[in-house]
């Protein structure tokens, strides 16, 4: 009840008609507070996404809304001939005084998005047709924004896939061992230390700097109900300057095992070659146009890597007491972590075979 009432005192702030029927938390996200709300537009039901921005993570909000309101604007006057414009790209609702958010008085900045209908999101990948969907969808979302005029966008979270960086953090958290869980996480350790040589390799390859979303993981894409086509990429919190070879990786993190993040058995976790095709065709439909080869040739291995990577983060989060990812039971950062490291295991195994049909596309 309190949050309804916090999200119909939110929404008088906004520039939205009609009457406020109700609001619920929305999605699984791990970062922010997401709540869809419906409102009456003249018997008309119509809902809209509001998002209570985690300022614990986003220090900057306001830099985070310049960010959001540039690329949305820009992405909207690139599929404005599209009949379906509306649902191709988020549509921010301005606040009453013309702002991109409203900041409460406690401190809190929410933005309100227009409700993408007829399309969802996915925990878990279903068929290699909603991998090549999603794939194709992320790097069309990039090509859209080669041209973004200056100036570069805000960093949101600096440093944010340096993964020789995650990874010295995750030995600080060790050396921490604030939770008192390194004992429980033996194994997991010992695998981080093994796979250390790894982080630094796309740092050293000298890859372009490009426009990037970040987060491409499979629920920040909206699949269209009746087709099936990726229509919408959602999530742009971090969107900032970053390699391509970052949301490809995440994509193969997230849209190759038939699992879900959390998977506690983790037999049933693996990097299922059939789905890592058809995202590599469904990047590359989008992509080809502006990808180096250096670029193209690191696809496999950038799977490999931002698995690893955000198995760090998770392991380090368990490891800290949760303290940054959402968490819904005891052991669930344990359980991500595991997860993204058996991933890892599988992809090492089929890495060369990876390689090889990179080479072929
Ligand atoms: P978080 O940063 O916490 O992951 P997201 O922006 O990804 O938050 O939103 C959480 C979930 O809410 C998404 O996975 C999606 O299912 C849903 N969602 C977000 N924005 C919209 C939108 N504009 N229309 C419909 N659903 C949305
Ligand atoms: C977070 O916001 P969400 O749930 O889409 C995280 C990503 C991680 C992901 C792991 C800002 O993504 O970096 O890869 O969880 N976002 C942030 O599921 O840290
Ligand atoms: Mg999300």
């Amino acid at each position: 009840m309190t949050m309804q009432l916090d999200v119909h005192a939110i929404a008088r702030h906004f520039q939205i008609q009609g009457r406020f029927v109700s609001a619920e938390p929305y999605g699984s996200g791990h970062i922010n507070d997401t709540y869809c709300a419906l409102f009456d537009q003249a018997g008309t039901r119509v809902r809209y996404i509001f998002q209570r921005i985690n300022h614990n993570i986003f220090k900057n909000p306001v830099a985070l809304m310049e960010n959001a309101a540039r690329v949305t604007t820009h992405l909207a006057t690139k599929v404005s001939a599209d009949p379906d414009a509306s649902r191709r790209t988020l549509t921010l609702v301005s606040a009453r005084d013309g702002k991109p958010y409203h900041c409460d008085p406690a401190g809190n900045h929410w933005r309100v998005y227009l409700f993408i209908e007829k399309a969802r999101t996915f925990d878990a990948i279903q068929s290699a047709e909603q991998a090549f969907q999603a794939a194709r969808a992320f790097g069309q979302f990039q090509k859209l924004l080669t041209d973004l005029p200056a100036p570069r966008l805000h960093d949101t979270i600096p440093d944010f896939h340096h993964t020789p960086k995650r990874f010295a953090a995750l030995e600080r958290a060790i050396e921490a061992d604030a939770a008192n869980r390194a004992r429980l996480a033996k194994a997991e350790i010992e695998f981080c230390l093994r796979h250390k040589p790894i982080t630094s390799v796309l740092l050293d390859a000298n890859l372009p700097e490009r426009v990037t979303h970040n987060d491409t993981k499979l629920n920040n894409v909206m699949l269209d109900d009746t087709t099936g086509e990726g229509i919408c990429v959602i999530d742009l919190d971090t969107v900032m300057p970053g390699l391509a070879l970052y949301d490809f990786g995440d994509m193969v993190r997230t849209a190759t095992s038939p699992t879900k993040e959390d998977e506690r058995d983790l037999s049933k976790v693996a990097m299922q070659f059939p789905m890592f095709e058809a995202l590599v065709r469904g990047y590359l439909s989008a992509a080809r146009d502006f990808l180096t080869p250096a670029e193209k040739k690191f696809l496999p291995f950038a799977g490999k890597l931002i698995t690893f990577e955000i198995g760090i983060r998770f392991l380090a989060d368990f490891l800290a007491g949760d303290t940054y990812f959402k968490v819904h039971r005891e052991g669930q950062n344990l359980d991500r972590c595991r997860t993204q490291f058996k991933l890892v295991e599988s992809i090492e195994q089929q890495e060369a075979g990876m390689n090889q049909l990179v080479e072929t596309i």
